[in-house]
Formats: C-alpha cells, structure tokens, sequence
C-alpha cells in the first residue's frame, strides 16, 4: 500500500517537473519557446477573457509560450507597471490592448527599445511606429452602425446621449466619432445631447444616465460605447422605470448585456469577435519573432445581435464568455 502510495507520488512528481519544463521553454530538447505576453486591458473582464482564450488557443496550436496579465481597472496608471515588468520579464512579443492613446507611449517605447516585438490589439496609441501590427474591429464603423439602430428604434426623432469610458481610450473614441458623423448626416430630427465619459465603471454609468435622465425627461436613447458603460447605462434604465421608453444600443456582448438584451432594457448588442483579435495577435507575433512579414493592420468583424437573432447558432458563437 505504501509503496503504491510513494509510486504514485512519483508519477505525480515527474508529471509537475514535465509541464515546468513545458511551460518554461526546451521542450524535449528542442529549440527554446518563442515567448509571447498577452497585456489586457482589463483583467477578468468578458471582452479581454474571451480574446485571452482566443490567444491561447493560437499559442497551443502554435506551441507558443503565452502568459495573460492586466489591470484591476482599465487604467494607464495600473496597466503601466505592468508592461515595466512584462518588459523585465524579457519575452519575445507583448500583445497589448493600450488603455490610454498617450500615457503608454513611453512604456512601450521602452518595450521596444528592448527589442520586444509589440503587435497592438483592440487598442492603440497615438505613436503608430510603436505596434508592428494592428488588430481591431472598424470602430467607427461600428458606431455608425450604432447610431443607424438607435434611430431605427426612436423613429428617427428625439435626444440620445453617449456614455463612453474615457477619452483618449481610441477605440471607443472611434465609436464615438462614427456615432456623431452618423447622426449628423443622416438624421436631422435627432437631437445628440453629447457624450459623458464613466471612466468606465458600471455605478458611474448608472449615475450619468440617472442625471441625463432628470434633465431630459424626454430623452429617447441612449449609446453605451463598451460592456461596463452599457451595464450600468441599462441598469439606470431599468431602475428608472423607463424600459421601452428609452431605447438603448451597446457596444460588446458578455453576459450581462445579453440578459439585458432578452430582458428588454437594451434593443442591440456590437458584438465585436475578441478571440478572433487575441489568435491573430499570436500569429502576428509569431511572424514578427520568426522575421517573416507582418500585417499593419487586420480588420476584424462585428455583428449586431437582437432579440430576434440571438438564439442563431453562428450569433451564438460570437457572444464573449467568461473563461475558456
Ligand atoms: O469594448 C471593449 C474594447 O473594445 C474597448 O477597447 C474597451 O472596452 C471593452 O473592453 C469592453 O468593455
């Protein structure tokens, strides 16, 4: 029995020294892992898990060793130590979803400086010789779009509002844009109240739209440019009695505004494909490490979902998960 036992102990022992030496990179021999960090925007949030597994999806196929790290809030002032500290780390490429169009430049200057190859996801900053490649949804397309289902659902008539996260943030920047440009354009009758920015928390979003909705009794919609904006802007809703009332559109589809959308507060759903943005990057990565050529930028899809459509098998797929 006891001999059993210490056997087993050893398996249990040889198996834990096997994934070390897996993990850290000479597997069998062989030539070193190329190592690869993944820098999220912010940690444990559905947009940023959803393109981890996708990520790491890609480094198993490609045998990349990959590591996930971010930020407890979407904030350059915490995301900053941590590139400084991916970058003493030394991998061979970082993945980052920047969090502020200025405040990383330097960081990841430095990153580069240190020869790290940086491929740029969801995000960028405002120094474009810094990311060897660029991989995103056409944000501004996607606010255009916004704006077109919003004014669908308000007949084209009445007050919208935008809650954003923060400025400098480019890609809701870009949703913004598309949002107003469209709104401008194409529909005269309705009125943009402007734009207030949540730094993305969910209760501050809750309380923007709380006050827009004490001084424009009659507003009519309300754009969310990301999960946690959209979570809060909803929940306002909800609490306000205005469901139905005020039509809301939403950037990104985690499981919160997916609740939010069968439970009738949000009329439509940005789903942008995060996993697909996370595999590329590693691709991109790889091929920079590799010295094989890189693409400056690759668009990636996004689609509306609805009430209608949700229960679709290829919208399905598209919808942000928590883990993989
Ligand atoms: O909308 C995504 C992402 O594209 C954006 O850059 C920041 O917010 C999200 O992570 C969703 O919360």
């Amino acid at each position: 029995m006891r001999k059993v036992t210490s056997l087993t102990m050893a398996a249990v022992l040889a198996v834990a020294v096997t994934a070390c030496g897996d993990d850290g990179g000479s597997a069998g021999g062989g030539a070193a892992k190329t190592k690869v960090t993944l820098v999220q925007g912010l940690a444990g949030e559905e947009f940023y898990e959803t393109m981890a597994c996708g990520a790491k999806a890609k480094a198993a196929e490609l045998g990349v060793d990959l590591q996930v790290q971010g930020p407890q809030k979407f904030d350059p002032i915490l995301q900053t130590p941590i590139v400084n500290s991916v970058v003493a780390s030394g991998p061979d490429a970082m993945l980052i979803a920047p969090t502020d169009v200025k405040a990383l430049v330097a960081p990841l200057t430095q990153a580069k400086s240190a020869g790290i190859k940086i491929i740029l996801v969801d995000t960028v900053v405002e120094e474009p010789s810094i990311g060897l490649s660029r991989i995103s949804t056409d944000n501004a397309k996607g606010g255009a779009a916004a704006a077109k289902a919003l004014a669908e659902q308000i007949g084209d008539r009445g007050k919208v509002l935008v809650v954003s996260t923060d400025p400098g943030v480019s890609t809701v920047d870009a949703r913004i844009a598309g949002f107003e440009q469209e709104i401008k354009a194409g529909h005269p009758n309705v009125e943009y109240v402007g734009v207030q920015y949540s730094h993305n928390d969910v209760g501050e979003a809750s309380k923007i739209v709380n006050a827009a909705l004490a001084k424009n009794p009659d507003l009519a919609g309300v754009f969310a440019t990301n999960l946690n904006s959209a979570t809060g802007a909803g929940s306002a809703l909800q609490q306000a009695g205005k469901l139905g009332k005020v039509k809301m559109i939403g950037f990104d589809a985690g499981p919160a505004q997916v609740k939010q959308l069968r439970d009738g507060v949000v009329q439509g759903l940005i789903a942008q494909l995060p996993g697909d943005i996370g595999a590329k990057g590693v691709e991109q990565a790889v091929a920079a490490v590799e010295g094989r050529p890189v693409s400056a930028s690759i668009p990636t899809d996004a689609t509306i979902v609805t009430k209608e459509n949700i229960d679709k098998p290829e919208i399905q797929k598209v919808l942000y998960k928590a883990g993989c």
